[in-house]
């Protein structure tokens, strides 16, 4: 079989340079470990900078998007047992971000290659990428027992921070930078209304947490977990009353609780893989950084490689040129690294570090205090919240 493009992982960036290379009349084959159903159950992000709608909007799937987002031009800040609004929109001419989960992205891109007739292989094992470093790269895969191979002008490993395509470089030809953090976050979905009708991030001494939401009836929360604490340890009744004691008082009396429908831990880490190119394989999205949540910022960070990539095949498909793909790397890392930087900086701000003591609080309390009193500070945030430019 042959391809133009073959994909590698159907999450939101390989679904989404899929749409777009389809637009183009660039045909692809995606090849995706798990299951339909697995990956759309897996529950992520929920804010979209507005460069990613409009990307979106590009792809032809942002009506339900649209019709079914919320439009935020503000979030809070909570500490010193009080609420601080950062004004998005007045700080950034009007710009702002929409709160729509990363389930419905995905859900929305899958519709749309399911109705164009686009061929996405589910439950694809032992995928491999090969020869990239060739002008003949192929990939293989296992499918019911049945080994396949499709050749391809190349590919795009789109798999994910555990995917096989990163892992298919040479050691030797990667840099790596990498931060762990020494806790998790805990996060509950539950069918109640949100407790404030915008984001509320707070530092608190009993550790982070986050009111966030998917819609007005469904919320979103998370705690500051210890590293390695394990989800069973958590009943709902814990995770409420932890929620509760972290947030300002009128915050907390807004908590609506309910079971929750889905909690899970994730791990903090800052993670870069250099470069993102090697020969016709280009990584792409979380394949090559992770970012900690506390910015909002994987998903928006996967789409704004998927537009950087996309330009360049664009390009080369259309006047066989090779400028753009020969830029991706060094452009998609410039943003990507503003994105780790404001994540890194978002997550020491506002968790509590075991091992900085009281004075790594002290210097919290004023970087928080400087924040919500300088434009100047607020703005910073502001435009890093909503997405710096491409
Ligand atoms: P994904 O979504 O991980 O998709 C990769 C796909 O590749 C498949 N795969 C393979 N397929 C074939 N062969 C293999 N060997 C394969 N290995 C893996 C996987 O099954 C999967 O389907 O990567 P992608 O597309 O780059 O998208 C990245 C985003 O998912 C991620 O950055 C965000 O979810 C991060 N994130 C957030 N980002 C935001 O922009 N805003 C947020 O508010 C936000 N909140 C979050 C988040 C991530 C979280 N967790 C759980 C990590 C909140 C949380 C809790
Ligand atoms: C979410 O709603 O899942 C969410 C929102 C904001 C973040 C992280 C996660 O910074």
């Amino acid at each position: 079989m042959r391809t133009q493009v073959v994909i590698i992982g159907s999450g939101p960036s390989g679904l989404l340079l899929g749409q777009l290379l389809h637009g183009i009349g660039v045909e692809t084959v995606i090849l995706e470990r798990a299951s339909r159903d697995h990956v759309l159950g897996r529950v992520r992000a929920g804010v979209l900078e507005q460069g990613t709608v409009e990307l979106l909007e590009e792809a032809g799937v942002a009506a339900r998007l649209h019709a079914e987002g919320l439009p935020h031009s503000g979030i809070s800040l909570a500490f010193d047992g009080r609420l601080h609004r950062i004004d998005l929109a007045a700080l950034t001419d009007g710009r702002h971000v929409t709160v729509y989960g990363q389930t419905e992205v995905t859900h929305d891109l899958m519709d749309k290659r399911d109705a164009a007739g686009l061929t996405t292989v589910y439950e694809a094992a032992n995928v491999t990428p090969h020869d990239f470093d060739s002008g003949a790269p192929f990939a293989t895969y296992d499918k019911d027992g049945v080994s396949h191979r499709i050749d391809c002008d190349f590919i795009a490993g789109c798999d994910g921070y555990h995917g096989v395509s990163r892992k298919s470089v040479p050691a030797s030809a990667l840099k790596i930078f990498e931060r762990q953090y020494p806790f998790g976050w805990l996060g509950v979905l539950a069918e109640v209304p949100p407790a404030d009708h915008e984001l509320v991030y707070a530092n608190h001494e009993r550790g982070f947490a986050l009111c966030s939401m998917r819609s007005t009836h469904r919320s979103r929360y998370y705690v500051q977990c210890p590293e390695g604490d394990r989800v069973e340890a958590w009943s709902d009744d814990r995770f409420w009353d932890e929620l509760r004691r972290r947030l300002p008082e009128q915050t907390a009396a807004s908590v609506v609780t309910g079971s929750s429908f889905e909690k899970s831990i994730a791990p903090l880490r800052s993670f870069v893989a250099e470069p993102m190119r090697f020969g016709r394989l280009f990584l792409v999205g979380d394949a090559a950084h992770i970012v900690p949540p506390t910015g909002a910022k994987g998903l928006n960070l996967a789409a704004s490689d998927v537009r950087y990539l996309f330009a360049g095949l664009r390009d080369f498909y259309a006047e066989k040129s090779h400028a753009g793909i020969d830029a991706y790397s060094q452009k998609a890392l410039a943003r990507v690294w503003k994105a780790v930087r404001f994540s890194w900086w978002m997550t020491t701000m506002l968790h509590r570090f075991p091992d900085t003591g009281e004075f790594g609080q002290r210097i919290q309390e004023a970087e928080l205090d400087y924040l919500v009193h300088s434009r100047a500070a607020s703005t910073a945030l502001a435009e890093n919240y909503v997405g710096l430019p491409y």
